[in-house]
């Protein structure tokens, strides 16, 4: 079957065959999968600066009530003991290729929404009968594989699908078969569903609207006059359980944008910055549809003489904010300088971000996360001699007899490592004086399918 049939097919899909995973604290699971002596321990990954901000938290850390987006200074006073960790996103990256394509073994729709989550059709694949054995068998293939719990919900519409994962955590299974889904939704706290953000949330507490039963029992033109008139209906349909939204594996485009070319060339700051607007507007009516964010915006320009000129403008995070992909696009065509008639301009949004595809289409006001690490750089570090300058805790390291380990602290000439791997025994932290013991930063040892 094409996908597009099976796309048609889930509008009226009856049986739970939506499968919807979640690795459990990913990139912590990472870090104790790699790092023996971390197993069944506190660990906090994140921002290790001053300002820096958690990633994510163990589960261990969370019972102490630390959690992603604090500031890694709140999460540390609550769980004193735990290891502080600068994030190795080589090392997620790897783990999460193997996770999606454990996923794929399962249907040829796999739809990956973040870095360790993904929804996949049943349907479209060889489990469609029995959708618990897909789930069964995917996690213990998965654990095999990567060493990772990753808990999985089923039911017949992403929404079911994604709360029931939720719902299952850590390393859960939860299949929400189509008779049971009033029971499993009704209860649950409108601030749980995904798509509603902390303003929407606020607004329905107003009405006294706490649960998807209280949501229920909204009449449509109360809805759509406390929150509008989309979103009302998006809350109207979801309290209940429609959703009719297909699963679709990423196009993975490049790129999303609008071009324009002028019956006459135009000419003149004033008219150009105009028209750079209205370009915009198209190209931001584009990227909404496609959702999430885009981090470089390019401005292309033609001129009457036919040349053509692109510039772009990179921000420094990824952003879904109109204000301020317009504001790049204007300083990508004032970079062009244009000083002479044009007969096309373009705009463009690249290195599109997959994480802002998280918000789902009735999501008005939550703003698009953000990053929640303040001061990871862009590009990976320079790998090299390790001084105290350049470490960070957690990143690898080896040495030519101790062998492979990572960075505690570097303090001066003293640097405090484990020297430990994913398949070697936990081990105690041991100083090496690096002007006599010199270690080299490395890249992570990253798993693969066959290993
Ligand atoms: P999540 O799946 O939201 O969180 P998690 O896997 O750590 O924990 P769980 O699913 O068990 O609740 O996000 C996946 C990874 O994305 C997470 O490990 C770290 C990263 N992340 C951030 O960098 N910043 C954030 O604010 C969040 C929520 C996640
Ligand atoms: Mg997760």
């Amino acid at each position: 079957m094409d996908p597009a049939q099976l796309a048609d097919a889930s509008r009226l899909r009856t049986r739970a065959t939506v499968l919807h995973a979640d690795a459990d604290s990913f990139f912590a699971a990472v870090e104790q999968r790699d790092k023996p002596s971390l197993r069944g321990r506190p660990v906090l990954v994140g921002g290790t600066g001053p300002r820096g901000v958690v990633s994510t938290a163990s589960y261990e850390a969370r019972r102490a009530g630390a959690r992603s987006a604090m500031s890694m200074s709140r999460a540390r006073r609550l769980s004193p003991a735990a290891a502080v960790l600068f994030p190795r996103f080589e090392a997620y990256s790897a783990y999460s290729r193997l996770i999606m394509a454990t996923l794929a073994t399962l249907s040829e729709l796999v739809e990956p929404l973040s870095i360790d989550e993904a929804f996949v059709d049943l349907e479209a694949g060889p489990f469609a009968d029995d959708p618990a054995r897909a789930a069964t068998e995917v996690r213990a293939r998965i654990r095999e594989v990567t060493g990772l719990a990753v808990s999985i919900g089923i039911g017949r519409t992403k929404l079911v699908a994604k709360l029931a994962s939720d719902a299952g955590k850590p390393d859960g299974l939860l299949v929400v078969e189509p008779a049971d889904e009033d029971d499993f939704l009704l209860p649950l706290p409108v601030r749980a569903v995904p798509g509603i953000g902390p303003a929407t949330a606020a607004a329905l507490e107003r009405l006294d609207v706490r649960t998807v039963a209280d949501l229920r029992r909204q009449p449509l033109d109360i809805l759509t006059m406390t929150v509008g008139e989309s979103s009302g209906v998006n809350l109207f349909r979801l309290a209940r359980g429609i959703d009719p939204r297909p699963v679709a594996p990423s196009t993975e485009r490049k790129s999303v944008g609008a071009e324009r070319t002028f019956a006459q060339d135009i000419f003149g700051a004033d008219l150009i910055a105009a028209a750079v607007d209205r370009v915009t507007d198209e190209a931001l009516r584009r990227l909404t549809a496609h959702g999430g964010g885009a981090r470089t915006v390019v401005a292309k320009v033609r001129f009457a003489d036919f040349t053509t000129l692109t510039r772009s403008v990179t921000l420094a995070q990824p952003t879904a904010e109109p204000a301020e992909l317009r504001a790049a696009a204007h300083q990508a065509a004032r970079a062009a300088g244009i000083n002479d008639s044009v007969r096309l301009l373009g705009v463009s949004f690249h290195n599109l971000s997959p994480h802002a595809q998280l918000t789902l289409p009735w999501d008005d006001d939550e703003p698009a996360p953000a990053a929640a690490v303040d001061d990871v750089p862009d590009v990976p570090l320079a790998l090299g001699l390790l001084t105290e300058e350049n470490a960070r805790p957690g990143l690898d390291v080896e040495h030519d007899t101790l062998g492979r380990g990572w960075v505690v602290h570097v303090r001066g000439r003293q640097a405090t490592v484990r020297f430990e791997s994913v398949d070697t025994p936990p081990a105690r932290s041991q100083v090496v004086d690096l002007a006599t013991d010199p270690l080299l930063l490395v890249p992570p040892l990253t798993p693969t399918l066959d290993a």
